[in-house]
């Protein structure tokens, strides 16, 4: 729960957001920043103690409550189910999907600065909502816009390392390995070695992240044009904010893809702490290796088809589509396309989640954006018509928990739209996003002094004596 520090802001904010269908009848509170102060670092020293101390008395006063019983199936079925991770920055629920800080997507879009009046949230304000969980000023906005444009000098060595590399390499391979080159600045693996204090910890793993999240574009961008675009990379331009400097980078200034950058940046950035990438992050970080050490480790697990290159293998199923089928597909064709993927033994790339259990809200918000901007481009068009043909033929399936699309499902098409056709890319995008929320979560872990994460593990023998030892036990 997020409490409410400034009424005539609530009451602002209440207009705007009171009547969201999303809101049901319940009145939500949300915490706008009440501090003028436009210094994020300042505010979050102020923040720490409190939640230093929520932590102890929640261990004190709760620690042996009971969560869940954690049954043989959990074990081998990738632990789906089981609360097991502290993860502070957002919380998914199964029907209604993501909630950043306590926000839903469309409670985002409507609360966050903007670019311009009524446009997609600015990312810097996503970052500062997911850092302090209260919803900044426009004037934050900016100060944290510019913080970051002056942290993003990349050296030289970060590109040179990518250089020796085939231009041929996947783009997250390049991406990455550019990530470990970055590395070398880490303030925290610097304070370590001198011996800094615990209670200290969370200060140079601040400037580690903010340093890390304002350099991903500058190191995306050089990947993109050096793939794509025959080195010619393009300097960031420091008048801009952080989505639409990215996609300056790579070459876009159109006003729209601009705006679909810091969308897409916002919806990707976060999603919880059991995804594949985050709790890499977080797993990685608990060891006290450093931001840039957790973040890379973090990326190779978005690199995997069931994570965060699903949105590259929905472009190119996509493509396969139209190629073999053409882009006035029927209904009935597209069924059959879709049981040929399957009787492949493929997965129908961009559909079904490991949580969600309705349709991603971040496919929804990227359908009202196409419908938006972009009604009548003719992928959008299959995009749709898709998801009224996959969900029918998953639940036929039978074993599909989840036959709705997810967020992949949808980015592709939208990037195709404004010329960023080239899907291999797209998972680096979505790299970048996630730096935010798993960076934003680093701080949190080493301010709240979070453990080394350590699972116990078990064997099949184990698991026969146990369950054997159990079924004799039982009346
Ligand atoms: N197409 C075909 N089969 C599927 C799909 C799908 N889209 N989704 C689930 N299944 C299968 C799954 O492979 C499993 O089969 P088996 O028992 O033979 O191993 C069965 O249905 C049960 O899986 P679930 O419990 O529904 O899903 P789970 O939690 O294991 O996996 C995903 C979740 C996301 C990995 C899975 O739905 C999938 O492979 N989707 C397609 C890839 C994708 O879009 N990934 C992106 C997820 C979002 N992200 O960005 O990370
Ligand atoms: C994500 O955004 O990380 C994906 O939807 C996967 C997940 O939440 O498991």
């Amino acid at each position: 729960m997020v409490f409410f520090r400034s009424v005539a802001a609530f009451t602002r904010l209440r207009s705007r957001v009171g009547q969201q269908s999303s809101l049901g009848s319940s009145v939500r509170w949300i915490q706008m920043q009440s501090s003028t102060d436009v210094d994020l670092k300042s505010q979050l020293q102020e923040l720490i103690p409190e939640q230093q101390d929520r932590l102890k008395k929640l261990k004190s006063e709760h620690g042996k409550v009971q969560l869940g019983n954690i049954t043989v199936d959990m074990v081998i079925g990738g632990m789906r189910g089981m609360t097991g991770l502290l993860w502070e920055t957002s919380l998914l629920d199964p029907e209604e999907g993501i909630r950043f800080r306590g926000l839903s997507i469309p409670e985002c879009q409507k609360v966050l600065p903007a670019a311009q009046s009524g446009g997609e949230p600015l990312p810097e304000g996503l970052l500062w909502l997911l850092l302090t969980g209260k919803v900044p000023s426009k004037e934050q906005v900016e100060a944290l816009s510019k913080d970051l444009a002056n942290r993003a000098a990349v050296p030289d060595y970060v590109y040179n390392a990518i250089d020796a590399l085939p231009s041929t390499a996947h783009p997250m391979t390049q991406f990455a390995s550019g990530v470990m080159a970055l590395q070398v600045q880490s303030e925290f693996q610097k304070a370590y070695e001198n011996g800094i204090q615990k209670s200290k910890f969370w200060e140079p793993t601040y400037e580690d992240c903010l340093n890390l999240i304002a350099r991903v574009p500058v190191v995306a961008a050089y990947v993109y044009r050096r793939m794509y675009k025959n080195g010619d990379s393009i300097p960031s331009d420091k008048s801009l904010d952080y989505g639409a400097n990215f996609s300056h980078m790579l070459g876009f200034d159109d006003a729209k893809m601009k705006e679909l950058m810091r969308l897409y940046i916002t919806i990707h950035s976060d999603h919880e702490g059991g995804n594949v990438s985050a709790h890499t992050g977080h797993l990685v970080g608990s060891a006290l290796s450093d931001p840039y050490l957790s973040f890379a480790a973090a990326l190779n697990g978005l690199a995997g088809p069931l994570h965060g290159l699903a949105n590259q293998e929905v472009l190119l199923w996509i493509k396969s589509v139209v190629e073999e089928c053409g882009e006035n597909i029927s209904k009935d064709q597209l069924k059959e396309y879709v049981w040929k993927t399957l009787n492949s033994g493929k997965v129908v790339p961009g559909y079904g989640h490991g949580v969600l259990r309705k349709t991603d809200p971040r496919y929804m918000c990227q359908r009202e954006f196409a419908l938006k901007h972009l009604p009548d481009d003719p992928l959008f068009q299959l995009v749709s018509k898709l998801y009224e043909v996959v969900p029918p033929v998953l639940t036929e399936l039978g074993k599909v928990k989840n036959p709705w699309p997810n967020v992949d499902a949808h980015s592709g098409v939208l990037l195709n739209h404004y010329g960023l056709t080239e899907a291999r890319y797209y998972t680096v995008l979505f790299g970048v996003s996630r730096s935010l929320g798993i960076c934003s979560q680093l701080i949190w872990d080493r301010a709240l002094g979070l453990a080394l994460e350590r699972p116990k593990s078990v064997t099949m023998d184990w698991l026969e004596a146990y369950c054997k030892k159990a079924k004799a036990s039982s009346p």
